[in-house]
């Protein structure tokens, strides 16, 4: 295929490019940290979102050579905005199962740390529960693996992934992400209400740090707020932008 051949050549032709997502206290409104979240510049496409080329570059596995590129890059933009002064937390990057399968994972994440000189404890990766559970035992190790270095752990569209929540508990986890098909229906509809505020009890149960995704109501936002929800993050709060639209943003706000 046309696509998966130019996908090929994107990294080398460096085309793909990062955008950033804020994710907001809910009661301060500040911007403490954001998600990474990768765009190609096609040359006749355009810019392409992630749900066009990801899934292929799973397939094929170019997605190990993409989602390296990712890490690298955001660990320096990361880099970059901590030596600016902007008062980031963190900078969530996501990883795609084949990449958490690979098994140079940790080799990776070391590279990207010690190049960039981002501190780990700023960098946070995003996995979801079906990745984990393609290989429970391998998961554990090398979730524990990246603990000890210091990133922060949290898992993506919590709540789609048929994980048992008892499972959860013996994975070093820091945050989890309230899927955003649960956000939709606040603040009305009394399942969704159900499945967040469970969550967010979790969440507290077990002292992790939770995300609501997909916010783009402020009824939304003060529904989550009030069932104390820490963070959010969705169009309300801001769109994901390339770096320097979002370093305008931090910079306003200093
Ligand atoms: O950015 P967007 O809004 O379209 O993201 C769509 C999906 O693509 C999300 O599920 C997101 O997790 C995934 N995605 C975005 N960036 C990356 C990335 O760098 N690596 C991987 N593996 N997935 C990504
Ligand atoms: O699976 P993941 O959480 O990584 O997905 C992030 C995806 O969600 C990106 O495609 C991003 O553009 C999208 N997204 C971010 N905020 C919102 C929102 O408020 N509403 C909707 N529908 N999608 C959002
Ligand atoms: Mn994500
Ligand atoms: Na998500």
């Amino acid at each position: 295929l046309l696509l998966e051949n130019s996908l090929r050549h994107a990294l080398d032709r460096g085309e793909f490019e990062l955008h950033y997502q804020p994710q907001v206290a809910t009661q301060s409104g500040e911007i403490v940290g954001v998600e990474a979240l990768i765009r190609w510049r096609h040359p006749e496409l355009g810019l392409l979102s992630p749900a066009k080329f990801i899934p292929l570059a799973e397939q094929n596995g170019l997605i190990v050579a993409i989602g390296s590129w990712v890490l690298e890059e955001a660990c320096r933009q990361g880099r970059a905005w901590l030596d600016a002064g902007l008062g980031l937390q963190h900078i969530a990057v996501n990883l795609s199962a084949r990449q958490f399968a690979s098994g140079d994972l940790l080799d990776t994440v070391d590279a990207a740390l010690l190049d960039s000189q981002l501190p780990a404890a700023m960098l946070e990766l995003e996995i979801t529960e079906s990745t984990i559970m393609q290989n429970p035992q391998e998961a554990a190790v090398l979730l524990q693996r990246l603990r000890e270095r210091g990133v922060v752990l949290s898992i993506d569209d919590f709540g789609t992934g048929h994980s048992s929540l008892v499972s959860l508990k013996q994975y070093p986890l820091d945050s989890l992400k309230i899927d955003r098909g649960f956000v939709q229906g606040l603040p009305n509809d009394e399942d969704d209400q159900a499945i967040t505020e469970t969550i967010i009890a979790i969440a507290r149960k077990m002292r992790l740090k939770v995300v609501a995704e997909g916010v783009e109501t402020p009824e939304q936002l003060a529904y989550l707020r009030d069932a104390g929800c820490e963070l959010a993050q969705g169009y309300l709060l801001g769109r994901p932008q390339p770096a320097y639209v979002l370093q305008s943003l931090l910079q306003r706000r200093e």
